[in-house]
């Protein structure tokens, strides 16, 4: 097995960082549909168990097309080195249980993924770590937060649902000063958009569900890092909490990674005619893309992430009540939580994907119940915005608020 030279995405994403050879020279990689791997002899079962010897042992460790995705998606990342999970919630809960211990703080926002903010919220006290949540989505509410216990920092940007973004390189050197481990949730902008490792992140997550598979048929998640920490997830809280990802997700996964910076490109062309779009409706109150000018965390396109991605966040001037009528009227965009999928899927985050979030919770994270976010996907540009149009007029009409 020799290295690829290539470092072009397009090309890492196709024959990954190592020119393989595999058996009966298939092009594609075999999936090792297996859960245990046979040992020549005792002696040699001893070494693989006690690590004197490489090799696979049982599924729930190491599997040979798992360990082929997680160098994929490790080359994307930058990083040394991944693990790839059964869920981005398996990789989310396995890296921080594994960082934290009881009398260890971490420190993050308050508006996260409604599954990320319950792990923190409700079952990381559990354990006896400490949890500090800010509600003001700003690197200096984060800065603030911080004290001698905190051990890790979690970021998510751009943020779950209402699209705010972060400063990564301003928060990852606060941190490294203070010898505070980082810990950024990429799903929004998957490695084509944003690298955080290279901006110094110390491990990059994802929800490998949405756009690194891209077709709404796998769930996964990848934790990405140095060898060292990936190494430790991986014989901890991988191995005993049993949420590794099985060879044929693995599998799947990697197929869906070799289209992702084609995906991704396309996906963000339509977002942001999409958002351009529902910026100047008049039946729009308010509109969140990092790809929009307007929106504050523009000015970090460019140096941080090289576009806004494809997921909006909006609301209509008739609230809740028109929101709930036009999510009832789309036809092509799906009524479907998830994102980073070939469809276009539109969901209501107060009452599905953070519903997590009790009601006063919802609203000290400034998560509002008009909020529709939709996410964008591959469809031709003209019927995604021909679709939104009927829907928003429908509604318009059904709540009686005028256009005018
Ligand atoms: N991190 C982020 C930012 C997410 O959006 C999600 C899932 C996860 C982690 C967890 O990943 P999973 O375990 O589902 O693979 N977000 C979802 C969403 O917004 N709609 O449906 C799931």
């Amino acid at each position: 097995m020799s290295k690829n030279k290539s470092t072009n995405i397009n090309t890492l994403a196709i024959h990954g960082p190592n020119k393989q050879s595999y058996p009966n020279g298939s092009l594609s990689p075999p999936i090792y549909q297996t859960s245990s791997f046979v040992f020549e002899n005792v002696a040699q079962g001893a070494d693989r168990f006690s690590g004197a010897e490489d090799g696979f042992i049982y599924g729930r460790l190491d599997n040979p097309t798992v360990r082929e995705l997680e160098q994929r998606m490790a080359s994307l990342e930058q990083t040394e080195s991944a693990a790839a999970f059964a869920s981005g919630m398996g990789a989310i809960s396995a890296t921080l249980l594994t960082l934290l211990k009881a009398g260890d703080e971490v420190v993050s926002t308050s508006a996260l993924y409604g599954c990320s903010y319950s792990l923190l919220q409700h079952h990381l006290p559990m354990f006896g770590i400490k949890v500090k949540l800010v509600d003001e989505v700003a690197e200096s509410a984060l800065e603030m937060a911080v004290s001698e216990n905190t051990k890790v920092m979690y970021i998510e940007t751009p943020l779950n649902p209402g699209l705010e973004v972060l400063d990564l390189s301003r928060l990852i050197d606060f941190c490294q000063q203070r010898k505070i481990i980082t810990v950024v949730d990429n799903t929004f902008m998957s490695p084509v958009l944003q690298n955080p490792a290279v901006l110094g992140a110390d491990l990059v997550v994802h929800s490998a569900t949405k756009f690194l598979n891209g077709h709404g048929d796998v769930i996964a998640g990848i934790a990405c890092g140095r060898e060292e920490m990936i190494a430790e997830i991986k014989s901890t809280m991988r191995k005993d909490l049993g949420a590794i990802i099985s060879p044929h997700d693995a599998w799947l996964l990697m197929r869906g990674l070799k289209t992702l910076p084609l995906r991704v490109a396309r996906h963000v062309e339509n977002a942001e005619k999409v958002a351009a779009w529902l910026e100047q409706h008049p039946g729009i109150k308010s509109v969140a893309y990092p790809g929009l000018a307007s929106h504050p965390g523009h000015a970090l396109i460019g140096s941080q992430m090289s576009a806004g991605g494809a997921v909006i966040a909006f609301e209509l001037q008739g609230g809740f009540e028109q929101a709930v009528a036009m999510m009832n009227q789309v036809h092509l965009c799906r009524l479907a939580v998830s994102l980073g999928d070939v469809e276009t899927l539109i969901q209501h985050p107060a009452s599905m994907t953070h519903s997590t979030y009790a009601p006063d919770e919802l609203q000290a994270a400034g998560i509002s119940s008009s909020l529709i976010r939709l996410a964008v996907g591959l469809e031709g540009v003209e019927d995604i915005i021909a679709d939104l149009q009927q829907a928003i007029d429908k509604a318009m009409r059904k709540v009686n608020i005028s256009a005018a």
